[in-house]
Order: C-alpha cells, then sequence, then structure tokens
C-alpha cells in the first residue's frame, strides 16, 4: 500500500500502529518535510482525515503524548475540529470522519461497512459479515485460517453480493456453508471487540485494496 501513496507526488506513505510512540516520531519531522520550508517561528500545519472510524483521534492523541481527543469505536465520535500543538512545531487539526455522499458501489460499501465506518444501523451486518467472510478467504486465506483457528478453507466462492440477497434468501446460508465456517463468528467478534481496538479489522489483515475504495483512508490505520 505504501508504493501506491508514495509513487504520488508530494506525498509519503508511512504505516504505524497508534500505539507504537516511536513510530508515531517520525510523523513531525515528514510533515516539515513535506511542507518544504517554514517560517523557524511559524508550526507547520496538518489536518488529519479520513474515513470515520480510523484511528485519527487516537493517533492525534498519541502524537500529543496526551488524550486530547475524545475516541471510540464507532463513527462520527469527533463532531467538529479540534485543533492541537505538539513537539517540533507541528499544528494538528482533528476533523471528523468523510465519507462520500452517496456510496454507488455495493462492494465498497460492504468493505467500509466492515472497517466499523459504517453506523450499525444503516447497513445489515449479517450481510456485512457474509462479504467480509468472503473477500478475506480470498485474500487472505492464511491470517484467516490462523486467526478462526480453522484447519483449512474450502475453495474460494464468490458470495453473491447482497444487495439482492434479500430477494434470494437462501444464498446467505448457502454461502457460510460453503465457505465453511460460521461468518457470524466475525459478527460476534465486532459485538465482544466494540470498545476496544479490533486487530483483524484494523491490524493484521488489511480488508481494502486501496484502489477499491479506500485511498483516502487515514494512512495510521492499516499497519499493525
Ligand atoms: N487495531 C488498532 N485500532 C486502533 C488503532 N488506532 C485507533 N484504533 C481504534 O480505532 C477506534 C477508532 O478510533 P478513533 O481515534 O476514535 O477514530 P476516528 O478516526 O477519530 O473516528 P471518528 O472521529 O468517528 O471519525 C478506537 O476504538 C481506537 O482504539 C490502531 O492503530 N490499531
Ligand atoms: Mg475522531
Amino acid at each position: 500500500m505504501g508504493g501506491l501513496f508514495d509513487a504520488q507526488e508530494n506525498m509519503r506513505a508511512l504505516a504505524v500502529t497508534t500505539t507504537n510512540t516511536r513510530e508515531l516520531k517520525k510523523i513531525p519531522k515528514l510533515c516539515h518535510e513535506l511542507a518544504g520550508a517554514v517560517r523557524a517561528d511559524r508550526d507547520v500545519r496538518v489536518m488529519v482525515m479520513g474515513i470515520p472510524n480510523v484511528g485519527k483521534s487516537t493517533l492525534i492523541n498519541g502524537l500529543a503524548g496526551r488524550k486530547i481527543a475524545k475516541t471510540g469505536n464507532e463513527p462520527a465520535v469527533t463532531k467538529r475540529q479540534q485543533k492541537v500543538r505538539i513537539d517540533g512545531r507541528v499544528a494538528l487539526t482533528d476533523t471528523p470522519g468523510v465519507l462520500w455522499p452517496k456510496i454507488e458501489d455495493q462492494a465498497s460499501a460492504y468493505r467500509l461497512a466492515a472497517t466499523g465506518a459504517i453506523r450499525d444501523t444503516a447497513i445489515e451486518y449479517t450481510d456485512v459479515a457474509i462479504v467480509t467472510s468472503a473477500e478475506l478467504a480470498k485474500r487472505y486465506p492464511d491470517a484467516l485460517t490462523a486467526r478462526y483457528k480453522l484447519k483449512e478453507l474450502p475453495p474460494y466462492t464468490a458470495p453473491d453480493i447482497p444487495h439482492d440477497i434479500d430477494a434470494d434468501g437462501p444464498k446467505k446460508p448457502d454461502f457460510l456453508a460453503i465457505a465453511g465456517f460460521d461468518g457470524n463468528a466475525i459478527l460476534q467478534d465486532i459485538a465482544a471487540r466494540r470498545g476496544r481496538p479490533t486487530p483483524w479489522r484494523r491490524g493484521w489483515i488489511c480488508i481494502a485494496a486501496p484502489k477499491c475504495c479506500f485511498t483516502s483512508c487515514a494512512m495510521a490505520s492499516w499497519a499493525d
């Protein structure tokens, strides 16, 4: 993922985990490098932007070394902009999460939901589990097998994207059976881990191939 961003002009990608303060310390220096010459008595002004619930405020707290911004494992925790100065002549602005006004592409919508960027009430979470299970099985079979202590995964079968799944109800259990594991385990993970960092969601598995839909996600979110 770093390569994709790094290939763009005036852009640098840095994979960090918000709890790893040693990695975070690289960020002010990188900001100065990107900003170029700034008067010695001025800060570099930085906006932290990205999709909801992706770790922007946690990143700011980590950079500031204290809890300034409110955080939480749900979208729209940050309601307004908040500015904070940190060491190294950097002024950070936290911002509310942003999404496209309308997400036309169903696959993108389900990926966003899987990361927690979309409220539980706005999308059918069983469908999210189905699509996410299938995508993980396809892209990260080893990680999935390890996480859920599975002996093996059956051959990949594309799920029916659930925009028509309600019309064709039986496809849900079919897919879960074909996949050979219980997609509800993923749902239970989401429920059990609410309020805590969710390692599979924003961690050792990156659900989003950047070209799919997420090029605007906060760079800090896919690292650990
Ligand atoms: N696994 C993991 N979880 C993280 C990381 N950074 C933040 N989180 C968790 O992600 C959740 C969301 O964090 P926030 O900082 O509130 O996210 P945000 O992007 O500010 O969210 P909004 O303000 O709602 O847009 C919290 O439960 C954090 O503990 C990380 O590096 N790894
Ligand atoms: Mg926030």
